[in-house]
């Protein structure tokens, strides 16, 4: 597969550097390096790898806000959206027209896959989109490039117009729209000739026949394999006809990328497909954000992002509980900041991240911890929607049936109903001072992070 190389040494460059507790410029300036090198031996356009530095840099230097993250975390993190910068964001879907008949055209070089795609997006084009595709062969210079059309079209269920090579591309399109609107097609999609280079000729025939079939969507299929040169050809072919869409063929071949990865920055024209083999279904819609976890790879890589991301959502659960002390905390509040804790892994573990608390999170008996979670969960979950709201309903055959369906005791449901309690009175005194002004909120938060799940208060060791 494509970016294999690439993934390699990303992977090394961030190994480097997980293993130092802190990010220096040192360190930081080191992994760069490696990732520069990385990019550039993939191929990748010298001004995108400088430009690509730069931001990562001004990005990891303003990071202190997420001061739960380790160099190592932090850096993958700030890559991946980059890459994802990079990319293009958003996955770009076709031009569809709100009403009467999109039309697409096909443009590039030789070979690159043209009519391979206007297959596999017609299949697509059925299988997702319930259209009625119809194709027009507008390619009369390769002699068997009629017959292949013909050949895809049957294999996916979708009528081919052509008028054979003697009739001027131009005129086969011309009369193939008439054809389509008569047929009632929804999409039509127009196939048309390679050259080994660009030439004029090509690019004015191409020109006609924009100028007739005024197409919503120009696809330019570029070949992965074909490294930097893409950039020219898109160039080429962008400045003649606006092309409005990429679609990368042959990405399933062991090309180093970089082509792929510079042609959206340079051109600023989204990939909006990518074929990934021969057949009629190796086609995707290209979605930015997968591709950049393609290329750091799926395995440790990828674990550090989602952890990176996690560690941000409990950061921003530590957000909420502010908001919480405002208004009202229900056992739902309760039962969600157990389970966004859990997920982070072991409470001792996330003390590590938290500084102040860091020094004691050697004292945190782990087991006892996620057990004591457990049960509270298991309690919580056997309410009904209205006891969560207001534990104040709760009588005592009401309890009965919480601890039985919890697979706990009344006197441990009752432990948790009045713990819970005391945490909301906890919170409307803290709002309340907070009001009265003769509290910092955000020292008080200060002391407090992560210490907004009430797990059993009398008994913690901090
Ligand atoms: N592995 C792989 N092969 C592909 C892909 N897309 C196209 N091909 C192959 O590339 C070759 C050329 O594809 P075509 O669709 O005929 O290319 P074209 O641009 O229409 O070529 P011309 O009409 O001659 O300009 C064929 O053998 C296809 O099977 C892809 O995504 N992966
Ligand atoms: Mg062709």
């Amino acid at each position: 597969m494509a970016f294999e190389s690439l993934t390699e040494r990303l992977n090394k460059a961030f190994k480097n550097i997980s293993g130092q507790g802190k990010l220096t410029e040192k360190n930081m300036d080191d992994m760069l390096r490696e990732v520069r090198l990385a990019l550039l031996e993939a191929d990748v356009n010298y001004k995108i790898v400088k430009d690509f530095l730069v931001n990562v840099k001004d990005k990891a230097v303003g990071q202190e806000v997420y001061t739960s993250l380790n160099p190592s975390q932090m850096v993958v993190k700030i890559v991946h959206d980059e890459l994802v910068a990079l990319l293009g964001e958003k996955e770009a879907p076709l031009n569809f027209k709100e009403s009467g008949m999109t039309v697409v055209m096909m443009v590039g070089l030789q070979g690159t896959g043209k009519t391979t795609s206007v297959g596999k997006i017609t299949s697509l084009l059925k299988r997702k989109y319930n259209k009625h595709p119809m194709l027009i062969a507008a390619d009369v210079i390769r002699p068997a490039a009629i017959e292949q059309l013909q050949t895809l079209g049957k294999e996916v269920g979708a009528e081919v117009f052509s008028l054979g090579i003697e009739t001027p591309a131009v005129e086969t399109v011309r009369q193939g729209l008439a054809r389509a609107k008569e047929s009632g097609a929804d999409i039509v999609l127009i196939d048309t000739a390679g050259r080994l280079h660009i030439d004029d000729e090509l690019m004015e025939e191409l020109a006609q026949i924009k100028e007739i079939a005024k197409p919503d969507d120009i696809l330019l299929t570029v070949d992965a394999m074909t490294g930097q040169d893409i950039i020219n050809v898109a160039q080429a072919f962008h400045e003649k006809l606006n092309v409005t869409g990429l679609v990368v063929t042959k990405l399933d071949g062991d090309s180093r990328g970089g082509g792929v990865l510079s042609v959206r920055s340079i051109t600023q024209v989204p990939v909006k497909f990518i074929g990934l083999g021969e057949k009629m279904e190796d086609l995707d819609v290209f979605y930015p954000d997968r591709m950049a976890d393609r290329i750091l790879g799926m395995g440790d890589i990828m674990t550090l992002v989602e952890q990176a991301q996690e560690k941000m959502d409990l950061e921003q659960s530590e957000k909420s509980a502010r908001k919480m002390m405002e208004g009202t905390f229900t056992l739902d509040d309760m039962l969600q900041q157990v389970e966004q804790v859990q997920k982070l892994g072991s409470l001792g573990g996330i003390m590590k991240m938290i500084p102040g608390l860091n020094q004691f999170a050697s004292q945190m008996d782990d087991e006892k911890t996620t057990r004591q979670m457990n049960r509270s969960k298991a309690i919580i979950r056997s309410m009904t929607k209205e006891e969560r709201q207001d534990p104040g309903i709760l009588r005592a055959s009401r309890k009965k049936r919480i601890a039985a369906g919890s697979g706990t005791t009344v006197q441990e449901v009752n432990a948790l109903v009045n713990q819970f309690e005391k945490t909301r009175q906890m919170m409307k005194q803290m709002a309340q001072l907070q009001k009265g002004g003769k509290m910092n909120m955000n020292a008080l938060m200060g002391q407090k992070k992560g210490m907004n799940i009430p797990l059993n208060p009398r008994r913690r060791k901090w």
